[in-house]
Parts: structure tokens; C-alpha cells; sequence
């Protein structure tokens, strides 16, 4: 009976829930910014479905993960993070839909609002319980670092090279995030109104103060990323109104 099921029917299956601890952990590694794995992409990762779906495939995952990129023109970043930040997510056995969230308009970049297209969007797509609002260019260095929805929003990117791996200052909320379906709801989604660079990430912290929540981080020494080394981009020029 089992061969017979195709790959889309397989959730249909009682496959038991994944324990807590995912036995496949193997802790820090390298990233790897060659400008060589966009032509490995598709070979390496045929086994996800179409969308870019991902399911364990020997047991249940309890959260069903939407990672949210917002993005615009940022093409090798882009694959460079796929190529890491896939197995990553293999080894943490999560139920995952990766959301590259494009600008099309040619607009200031607006990084918050593109988050929110993208918790709408992927709403409509399937039942997601957890969001990770991730950018295009961080590579999450150690799989301890669980991208996991939780009863509190998680800051993840508390450790980035750019910083010297350290948290810049104590409201820091750049980078990534993950926070449950009903935390993004509760703080009403991110401001749309952050046009250009910074800010944005400072709202969002204080909307989940304004909501009676605190935002909770793994130790530095596992939420650790590298951020690929980039310039300013054309489009996303400091916003103003921030200060800097
Ligand atoms: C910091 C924060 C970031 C955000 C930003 C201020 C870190 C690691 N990250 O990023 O979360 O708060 O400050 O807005 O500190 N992007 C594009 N195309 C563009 C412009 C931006 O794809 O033309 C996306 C991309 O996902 C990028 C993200 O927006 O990673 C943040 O922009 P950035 O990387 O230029 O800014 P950075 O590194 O100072
Ligand atoms: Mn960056």
C-alpha cells in the first residue's frame, strides 16, 4: 500500500510527530558563498516539491514554517542563502515553504510591508502556523539555532558577523524573526509605512511590546549568521525619518 502513494499524497499518511529534538543536528558549520551553487540548486534539492515545498519524510513536523524573503534584485544572495539555509532546515526536520517576497514596483525598497505581503499571500496558499522573516543575505551558521515558533516572537539574528557576532543593542529585531501565526496577528503585522533603509525592525520590536509580549533569544553562541558582504542597494537609501 505504502509504494503506491505519491509523493503529494504522502501527508495524508499517519507518519508519527517528529520528536523535539531532531537527530540529525550536526551544530556549526561553514557557510559556503561560492558563486558556484546556483548551477548545484537544482540537482541538490530535486527531493522538494513543487512550490518549494518540504515535509519530513519519516514523521510529522508540529509547526508548518513559511520563510518570508523580502526581495529585490539580490540574485546570488539569493541562491547563495538557498543553498545553505535548505539543508539547514532538512536537518531541523521543519514543514517548510521558502516565500521570496519581490518587489516589482520601482519604488524605495519597503522591507516591512513586503513581510506582510508575505504572511497574506502564504496564507492563502496553505495553513501556516510559523513565520520567519528572514533576510535575503544571512546564513544561519549552527542548525541549534531552531527556527521554531514559540509562546514568545524570537529574535534570530543575534549574532552576525557584521556586529563581531555580538548583539548591536538591546531592541535590536533586524535580520530574522520567527513568530506564530497569532503573535504576527496580534501585533497587526509590521508598518507598511518604513520607505527606504532601517527602522522597520525598531517598529516591529515595539509592537510586540505594545502587545504585552517579550522577545525572547537563543544563546550568541548558537544564533550565529554570516552576513554576505554587500553595498548599499539603489533604491533603499537611508529613510530620513530614521535615526541612524
Ligand atoms: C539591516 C537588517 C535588516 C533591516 C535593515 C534596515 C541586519 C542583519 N539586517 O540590514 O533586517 O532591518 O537593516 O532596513 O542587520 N533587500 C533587497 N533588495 C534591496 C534592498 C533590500 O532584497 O534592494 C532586502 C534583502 O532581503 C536584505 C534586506 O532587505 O537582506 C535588508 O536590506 P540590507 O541587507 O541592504 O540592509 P542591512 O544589511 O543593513
Ligand atoms: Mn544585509
Amino acid at each position: 500500500y505504502l509504494a503506491k502513494v505519491t509523493p503529494f499524497a504522502r501527508r495524508s499518511v499517519y507518519l508519527p510527530p517528529c520528536p523535539d529534538t531532531s537527530p540529525t543536528l550536526v551544530g556549526l558549520v561553514m557557510s559556503n558563498q561560492s558563486e558556484q551553487v546556483p548551477t548545484l540548486l537544482e540537482e541538490r534539492f530535486s527531493f522538494l516539491k513543487p512550490g518549494g515545498d518540504y515535509h519530513p519524510p519519516d514523521c510529522t513536523a508540529q509547526q508548518r514554517t513559511a520563510i518570508i524573503i523580502p526581495y529585490r534584485d539580490r540574485w546570488i544572495h539569493l541562491h547563495i542563502l538557498l543553498y545553505n539555509l535548505i539543508p539547514f532546515l532538512v536537518r531541523q526536520q521543519a514543514s517548510f515553504t521558502i516565500f521570496v517576497i519581490e518587489l516589482a514596483l520601482p519604488t524605495t525598497f519597503n522591507r516591512a510591508l513586503l513581510l506582510n505581503v508575505g504572511v497574506l499571500e502564504s496564507l492563502k496558499r496553505d495553513n501556516y502556523t510559523c513565520f520567519i522573516f528572514h533576510d535575503v543575505d544571512l546564513i544561519p551558521l549552527d542548525d541549534h539555532n531552531l527556527y521554531r515558533c514559540g509562546s514568545s516572537p524570537r529574535h534570530l539574528a543575534v549574532g552576525i558577523n557584521k556586529f563581531r557576532y555580538r548583539l548591536p543593542y538591546g531592541t535590536y529585531f533586524g535580520g530574522a524573526s520567527a513568530l506564530s501565526r497569532d503573535q504576527v496577528f496580534r501585533i497587526n503585522g509590521n508598518s507598511n509605512l518604513y520607505f527606504g533603509w532601517g527602522g522597520e525592525d525598531d517598529d516591529s520590536f515595539y509592537r510586540t511590546r505594545r502587545a504585552n509580549m517579550t522577545v525572547v533569544r537563543y544563546p550568541v553562541q548558537l544564533a550565529r549568521y554570516d552576513m554576505i558582504r554587500h553595498a548599499p542597494d539603489k533604491g533603499n537609501e537611508v529613510n530620513p525619518k530614521t535615526c541612524v
